[in-house]
Order: structure tokens, then C-alpha cells, then sequence
């Protein structure tokens, strides 16, 4: 699915801005058909912004079931003869739209767009009515699960399986845009190299009435480097400047629908990275170069908006990846805002792209944040119709980010059971699928603390062996030669184990920002830097190992718990991206100064 982008034939309108809201409650809204009329008791809301954290609210803050959005746009007169979708960027978890009183979409998947063409229900020049109902309910058959319980004065709670909070509303922008009748519907680009020859092969999915197809390549000067004719095709570069990690080059590829005379039907642009991705044994190669992984697993989380996207948080989380000499992160635990891997794309940021199926484990759910036992695959929890709804999480996250250079990996669920023959029959046919959708990039799982190489069942599946391991922490805390030692018996049973490339998705520890010891103290900063120095040090002794992602980069927020003193606090910055100590440590050892 192509992003809304203005092109000579297209124009994009933002909805972002205050919208109306209300709590159901009662979930009474579907019922009495409150699209049908101006909200009744309306808050204003800003769109884009999670809900639950703006209104000093508990019954906001902790709701379980539906919210609804509702807005009214004017249609820009000149859109008349256009056709005219809507576009939700996100909406968590799941939504119906209506546009005035008529239904126009329906969407499961908290961080992937949807769109509805609604050329028939507006008329340019006019006012339209646009609501939404947004449910945070995750069920076992969600991606993510959950489930729901009751609490003893009948209130709704929603168990999550996950370690962040459940955070919900529309969370990216809200477009209306206009096109062609005839029209680019969707592009897939794959690159190539070969010494300074550089190769784009393209195909173009269009709509509306048939029409030939013509594609230009440009260099960031404008000048035209290649063309060609038809919906698909290769392109090939003379003299190629790769898209290299710390040196994101960008071609543009404008695909135009050819109209009479000069002027085109439609036309549309996307930037080109040429770059290759390969493994080699244990080497991950990019551009044949082996590439080492230095970053964190990120949230999108901040305060105030909670979920939403933010272009001021991004480019400063962004400035402070650099400042460190990071090169990397990855999307955890669910994709990003297109916006994030766009500014990747431009800054040679590299990738790992992550579905939002976490929890697929209630034993460790059960363990760290208190649900109850459940087995994970069964035919009342984590089932064949979940597996259906992980299925469309990975469709639906290729098909979005297929053509971002950034991207060098796919992971398709984090930390699942996968030490049960049921594991292996759900995630077979699961990697097969991301293999077909995508046979360009590797693939893999950040497998979970416990799951070793002589009883995990399903990394044969995948190229590259993701660990996240809180040596240190959950196991041997305060006792670093212990921890150290264990880490090191692990790798070693990989590396005899596999000949893949091993990236470490997680290591850390909580740390109370300003809390200080004389002796290495869990939860003070010194104890943080000692323990990543640990890791550091052990990874260093092993070739296969290709990469550090300490977990996490920025304290973030969850649900309240034993284990959890406000959020989260594994951060190497604070949730206000205030640097602690380890910030410090971590530059020492990545920031290579020219
Ligand atoms: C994990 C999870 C991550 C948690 C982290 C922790 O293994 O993947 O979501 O936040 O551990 O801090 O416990």
C-alpha cells in the first residue's frame, strides 16, 4: 500500500488536529448507531495521541472496549472528477469507519494502515461527516493476544501478554487524498549490484482503466539515470551510488501513467535505495560488507501522547542514535509510523522490522506479569484462527514496508513459546509465508531467555538467530562473573549448534536514573554499564555474533506491577531522553569519531 504523497496529480489533506470523542462505556455506540449523529457529551481529542494518557482520567486511562473519533472535513473543491480515498495511518487495535451514515472500513491490527475509497459518499466542495470506533480489546485471536477478565465490581480488564502499556486510539494521521481515476495503486522495487552496476527491477500495480505504464530513475541532482516502459521491468545504473548503512542515498523513482500529450495521468514517486542484503554462514552481509548491529529495541512511547507518532521525537531520538554511534534499531514489538522508516531510509539507518506479534508465550506472560496459566496453543487460547490473524500481520507489515531500503530483516513475532512441537506446527507455514511475500530479506524471531539451542524447535526456520538474554538481571542479579560466564556457555551452544549470524535484540537491565553505588548495585547506573561492558566483552570473543541491540533505548511506560516501579526503567535514556550513565559507556564503545 503507497503512502498519500503530493505529486503533480495528487493532492493530500491532513485530518490531524481535534477531534471529537467519546468513552462507550457501556459499549452502547455499535447498537444506537452513534455514527449517525454528532457525538452526545463530546470530548475534544487531539488526533494524532494515544487517549489514555491526556485526561487525568482513570475510567479514560484504564478503559477496556470501544472509543469514538469523529471529525468533519471539507472536501477540497478542486477534487471533483478525482478519486477520493480516506486513509487511517493507525488505529489500536482495531476500528470501523463511517463515512456520514454508510460503512467504508473495517480493520483488525493496531499499527498498520487502511484505506476506503469514498469518491461515491463526498462531493468535493462539501462537508462530510467521518467517525470512527476504535476498540482496545486484544482477544486470544488478536496479534497481539490478550484476553479479558472481570474485576470484582464488574469493571472490564484487559490481560496483556506483553510488557508495555496498552496504549490506544488513533495513534498516526488521518488523510483524505485525492488521485486519478486511472491510478498507481502499489510498486514493489527490488535493487541489485554487481561491482558499480547498480539494478532496480520494478512491477506497477495500477487502477482504474488499463493504461501503459512508464518509469523514471533520477539521482538526487534530478538528473534522469534510467528509464523504461511497461508495468514491470529492470532498470540499470552505470556508476551506482548504493544506499550503504550511515549513507542513506536515494534515487527517485517516478512511475507516470502516460495522458495524452505531455501531461501524465497519474504519476507518483518513491525514493530508491540500491542496496543488497545477504547471509553468508554467520556474516550478515549488506552490499557484501559485513554489517555489525549497534542500537536497542525502541518503543514508540513518550508522555503525554503515549503511542502517537512525533516528528520532533522522532528526529530527536534519531540526533541521539547518532550521538551515540548507533546504526541500527529495531521495531519493537510492533511496525512503526511509515514516517520513522522514511527518515531511515534518508539517513542510512538500518532496520529490523518487527510484526506486533509479542505474547505468543503465556508461561512467560504468566511469570513476569502475573496472568494467569493458560497453555499458549490450545483450541481456547493461541489457535489457528490467531495464526490466520499473524498471517495478515506479516502480509500486511511487507506489504507496507517492502520497498524500504532500511529494512534489512524481518522478525516476525517476539519472544514466543518455541520449544513445543505445537510452536513448530504454528510457525512453519508463518516463515513460509514471510519467505513468499518477501524472498529478498532474511527472516527471523527474537527468541526468549530459557529457549536454548538444545530445546528450542523452530530456528531452523529462520536465517538468523535473534537473542534477547538478560544475563545479569532476571537470572544471576548483582552476580556478573555468573552472568557472564552463562552468556558465554550460551553463545557457545549456538555457534556448535548453528551456522547462522547471531544478534543480540536484547540485554540490559533496569536502572533508577540517578541512583549511584560505591559497589556494583542492581538498579543503580553503575551497575547498568557494568553489566552492557559484560555483554560487550563477551560478544567480542565470537565471531558469529553480528550485533548489539541493548534493550531499551528510552525508559518507557506499562502496566503497574511488582516488577514495575513507574514503567519500565531499562532505558539507557529516561522516558524524557535525559542520558543515564550507560548512554555514556555505549558511546564510548560505538561512536567511531572520523
Ligand atoms: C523482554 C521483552 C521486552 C521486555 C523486556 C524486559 O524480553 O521482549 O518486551 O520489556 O524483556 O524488560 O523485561
Amino acid at each position: 500500500m503507497l503512502p498519500p504523497r503530493e505529486t503533480a496529480t495528487r493532492e493530500c489533506k491532513s485530518l490531524n488536529g481535534l477531534w471529537r470523542f467519546a468513552l462507550d462505556a457501556e459499549g452502547r455506540g455499535r447498537q444506537e448507531a452513534w455514527w449517525r449523529q454528532r457525538l452526545a457529551g463530546a470530548r475534544e481529542i487531539p488526533v494524532p495521541a494515544s487517549y489514555n494518557d491526556l485526561f487525568a482520567a482513570a475510567e479514560v486511562r484504564n478503559h477496556v472496549g470501544d472509543v469514538w473519533y469523529q471529525t468533519v472535513a471539507r472536501i477540497p473543491p478542486g477534487w471533483r472528477g478525482q478519486r477520493i480515498v480516506l486513509r487511517f495511518d493507525a488505529a489500536t487495535h482495531s476500528a470501523v469507519v463511517w463515512v456520514g451514515d454508510t460503512q467504508v472500513a473495517e480493520h483488525e491490527g493496531g499499527y498498520t494502515p487502511f484505506e476506503a475509497d469514498v469518491t461515491d459518499l463526498v462531493e468535493p466542495g462539501g462537508e462530510v461527516r467521518i467517525t470512527a470506533v476504535v476498540s482496545n480489546v486484544l482477544t486470544w485471536h488478536t496479534i497481539p493476544p490478550g484476553y479479558v477478565t472481570e474485576t470484582v465490581d464488574g469493571r472490564r480488564r484487559q490481560q496483556v501478554l506483553y510488557d508495555f502499556f496498552n496504549y490506544a486510539g488513533l495513534h498516526r494521521t488521518v488523510w483524505l487524498y485525492a488521485t486519478p481515476r486511472s491510478y498507481v495503486a502499489d510498486v514493489t522495487v527490488v535493487t541489485g549490484l554487481d561491482g558499480s552496476t547498480g539494478t532496480v527491477r520494478y512491477e506497477v500495480e495500477t487502477g482504474g482503466a488499463a493504461v501503459d505504464v512508464r518509469v523514471v530513475l533520477s539521482d538526487v541532482g534530478g538528473s534522469e539515470v534510467a528509464r523504461a516502459t511497461g508495468a514491470r521491468g529492470e532498470l540499470t545504473v552505470e556508476g551506482v551510488r548504493p544506499w550503504e548503512p550511515g549513507e542513506g542515498y536515494l534515487y527517485d523513482l517516478t512511475i507516470e501513467l502516460p495522458g495524452e500529450g505531455d501531461t501524465p495521468l497519474d504519476t507518483y514517486t518513491i525514493p530508491v535505495g540500491i542496496r543488497t542484503v545477504r547471509i553468508d554462514s554467520t556474516r550478515f552481509l549488506i552490499n557484501e560488507k559485513p554489517f555489525y548491529f549497534r542500537g536497542f529495541g525502541k518503543h514508540e512511547d513518550a508522555a503525554v501522547r503515549g503511542k502517537a507518532h512525533d516528528n520532533a521525537l522522532m528526529v530527536h531520538d534519531f540526533a541521539l542514535l547518532d550521538w551515540l554511534g548507533a546504526n541500527s534499531f529495531r521495531t519493537s514489538h510492533y511496525p512503526y509510523a511509515e514516517e520513522v522508516l522514511e527518515y531511515a531510509d534518508r539517513h542510512g539507518i538500518v532496520v529490523i522490522d518487527e510484526t506486533p506479534a509479542v505474547g505468543i508465550n503465556t508461561g512467560l506472560a504468566a511469570g513476569v506479569f502475573g496472568a494467569e496459566p493458560h497453555v499458549t496453543f490450545s483450541d481456547e487460547t493461541i489457535n489457528k484462527n490467531t495464526q490466520d490473524a499473524h498471517r495478515r500481520a506479516i502480509r500486511e507489515l511487507i506489504t507496507r514496508d517492502k520497498n524500504h531500503p532500511c529494512v534489512v530483516l524481518w522478525s516476525i513475532a517476539n519472544e514466543p513459546e518455541s520449544v513445543t512441537p505445537a510452536s513448530r506446527h504454528y510457525f512453519e507455514p508463518l516463515a513460509a509465508e514471510a519467505r513468499r511475500l518477501d524472498p529478498t530479506r532474511p527472516i527471523g524471531f527474537a527468541n526468549v531467555m530459557g529457549s536454548t539451542p538444545d530445546v528450542d524447535v523452530i530456528t531452523d526456520l529462520f536465517d538468523v538467530v535473534m537473542l534477547n538474554r538478560y544475563y545479569g538481571w532476571y537470572e544471576s542479579v548483582g552476580d556478573l562473573a555468573t552472568a557472564e560466564a552463562g552468556l558465554e556457555a550460551e553463545i557457545s551452544a549456538w555457534v556448535a549448534a548453528y551456522d547462522k549470524p547471531i544478534i543480540f535484540t536484547e540485554y540490559g537491565a533496569d536502572t533508577f536514573p540517578g541512583l549511584h553505588d560505591v559497589v556494583p548495585a542492581p538498579w543503580s547506573e553503575e551497575y547498568q554499564s557494568d553489566l552492557l561492558a559484560m555483554f560487550h566483552r563477551v560478544f567480542d570473543r565470537f565471531d558469529a555474533v553480528v550485533g548489539e541491540h541493548v534493550w531499551n533505548f528510552a525508559d518507557f511506560a506499562t502496566a503497574p506491577g511488582v516488577m514495575r516501579v513507574d514503567g519500565n526503567k531499562k532505558g539507557v535514556f529516561t522516558r524524557e531522553r535525559r542520558p543515564k550513565a550507560a548512554a555514556h559507556t555505549l558511546r564510548r564503545r560505538w561512536r567511531v569519531e572520523p
